[in-house]
């Protein structure tokens, strides 16, 4: 297994990091261009979102051939040169793996849709008549999850966009394939995977409704999942790279299984249930104020879960399905610099691996868009659509949007005040938001007190610091509204992090011995404490070394 308890990621949203030709969208010789920026920052691996081949229909997340690099994205001399280059630079690319569905365009559907039963034997294909659908499952992107093909008279199963049709991973020529797949890229110099929504490749036996939910019971962390997991590991070998999975609406007794060293599955689990407090009844297109309690208690127990059974979570905010945590659990306006960097340290020291998205670094924000012209993101005008559909204004769906779109992570990298904010000269593929204040990589480099200076902090911490990247993890003032804090300690050190996620003044009783510890980090110039008591600004941090 990859050392990866003091390694921290960086992801890459390709079309949206750096233009090299000029044509609006970014491209593997963009990120070629910013290693260097990479490795001062002081990352470890960079993941990159799909480059494959793909109508981008869904940016990527559609492949329709797993072996090669779309042209708008370059071509595989750019790809093995990034790879080579970021080597030199100690960097290591991890790609993304999307193995739960192909696109449509890919050879394989296309193959079935012709009538070959070999192909059609990939997919998930129920006979059917086409006004009986197979489920009343609810796609992850809106609408059903079945459509109809006339000419077969079938239905195919499609957790995701109509143009993302689900692998049968029960048939072993299809496991046999995505091994390949993952050899070809290792034997490339690939120094990891990231496996999308992983979780969801083992379909149940039987097709049935779903009297209470949209269906997702049945395919969760499904019946053959682990199996699945072990074999696509043992045959590949891949347990010697960094590997991570996404998991949707998983529990954590799976994630334990899927990252426990002895289970030989992956290195780390992605979950995202600190991700839906906001949502109300667990919708995500249902505003509410984000639950800072429901927070912590979530970070506490899968905290302290996976700790006791020897599980390893990767740690994050932001990435390219997330709005802007800044604009989310921050204030992106009065306390901008406070709350991202408070948010900052908040999960970068927790006990496992963290995640930057690119932008996060420099405090980027949602992007506020106010028209419904400005979105991309096949979810968001899917999503538009139904919210019109039941009966909300276009005003409201789009205040829903500015809040919950995708399309807030996806803006242009912001390098410097150019043109186009340094990502392009060409007219972006999506527009850079009109934005309040300067934020760009330019302005914050080198600036000891910006966001981007406050980032390498913390990397540097966990690069120095056992007890940040190996120790255990407790919590404290447990009871405390608005402070999340924690304890990291192991044989020889020992920090106390403290957050405080509010515009509020907060004084504290410490329940420690405050004089035995000195302030190491913090967002405030000045650590404001008497003797006797903490006092914590808005949206301070501080974090404490034991003498
Ligand atoms: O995301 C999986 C996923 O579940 C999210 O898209 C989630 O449904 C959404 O954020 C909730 O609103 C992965 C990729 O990260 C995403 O970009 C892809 O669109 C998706 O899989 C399909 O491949």
């Amino acid at each position: 297994m990859a050392d990866f308890k003091d390694k921290v990621i960086y992801q890459i949203y390709p079309k949206s990091f750096r233009d090299s030709d000029q044509d609006g969208v970014g491209d593997i010789r963009g990120i070629i261009e910013k290693l260097d920026y990479l490795k001062e920052l002081g990352i470890d691996y960079i993941w990159t979102t799909p480059f494959f081949v793909s109508p981008l229909r869904d940016n990527g997340y559609d492949i329709a051939d797993y072996f090669n690099i779309d042209p708008l994205f370059g071509t595989m001399e750019d790809l093995d040169q990034l790879i080579d280059e970021a080597e030199k630079r100690g960097i290591g690319l991890m790609l993304d793996m999307v193995f739960n569905h192909t696109s449509t365009e890919h050879e394989w559907f296309q193959r079935a849709l012709k009538g070959e039963k070999e192909y059609q034997d990939y997919y998930i294909f129920q006979d059917g008549e086409p006004d009986k659908i197979p489920t009343n499952w609810v796609s992850k992107f809106g609408g059903p999850t079945w459509e109809y093909v006339p000419h077969l008279k079938k239905w195919y199963l499609h957790l995701f966009d109509v143009t993302q049709a689900d692998l049968n991973w029960e048939n072993p020529k299809v496991r046999e394939e995505l091994k390949n797949v993952l050899l070809f890229w290792k034997n490339k110099g690939i120094k990891g995977f990231r496996f999308d929504v992983i979780n969801l490749i083992s379909k149940p036996e039987v097709f049935e409704n779903d009297s209470e939910g949209d269906g997702r019971k049945f395919y969760t962390d499904g019946r053959r999942v682990h199996e699945f997991l072990k074999e696509l590991v043992q045959d590949t070998g891949i347990d010697s790279l960094i590997t991570v999975g996404e998991m949707s609406s998983t529990s954590m007794e799976s994630c334990i299984r899927y990252s426990k060293p002895e289970e030989k599955e992956l290195s780390m689990c992605f979950n995202f249930h600190h991700l839906k407090v906001d949502y109300k009844n667990g919708d995500k297109w249902e505003i509410m104020e984000p639950d800072i309690e429901e927070l912590k208690n979530l970070f506490v127990q899968w905290q302290l879960g996976m700790q006791e059974e020897n599980g390893w979570n990767a740690v994050f905010w932001c990435n390219h399905d997330q709005p802007r945590i800044v604009s989310r659990l921050g204030d992106d306006k009065e306390y901008w610099q406070e709350s991202a960097k408070m948010l900052a340290t908040a999960i970068h020291l927790l006990r496992g691996t963290p995640y930057i998205y690119q932008g996060e670094e420099i405090g980027m924000t949602n992007a506020y868009f106010s028209s419904i012209e400005q979105y991309r993101d096949v979810e968001s005008l899917n999503y538009y659509e139904i919210m019109l559909e039941q009966g909300k204004s276009k005003e409201e769906a789009l205040a829903i949007l500015a809040k919950r779109s995708r399309d807030n992570a996806r803006t242009p990298m912001l390098w410097n005040e150019d043109k186009n904010a340094g990502f392009s000269e060409a007219k972006p593929w999506i527009s850079i938001p009109e934005s309040e204040r300067q934020v760009s990589v330019e302005a914050q480099l080198n600036k000891p007190d910006s966001i981007l200076e406050y980032y390498r902090k913390l990397i540097r911490l966990r690069k120095e610091k056992k007890a940040i990247s190996e120790g255990m993890i407790e919590f404290l003032y447990k009871e405390k509204p608005d402070i999340f804090a924690y304890r990291r300690m192991s044989e020889k050190e020992e920090f106390i992090v403290i957050n405080h996620f509010s515009e509020k003044i907060v004084v504290l009783e410490p329940d420690f011995a405050l004089a035995e510890y000195k302030v190491i980090l913090g967002n405030y110039e000045k650590h404001q404490s008497d003797s006797k008591n903490l006092v914590l600004r808005p949206f301070e941090t501080i974090v404490l070394e034991r003498i």
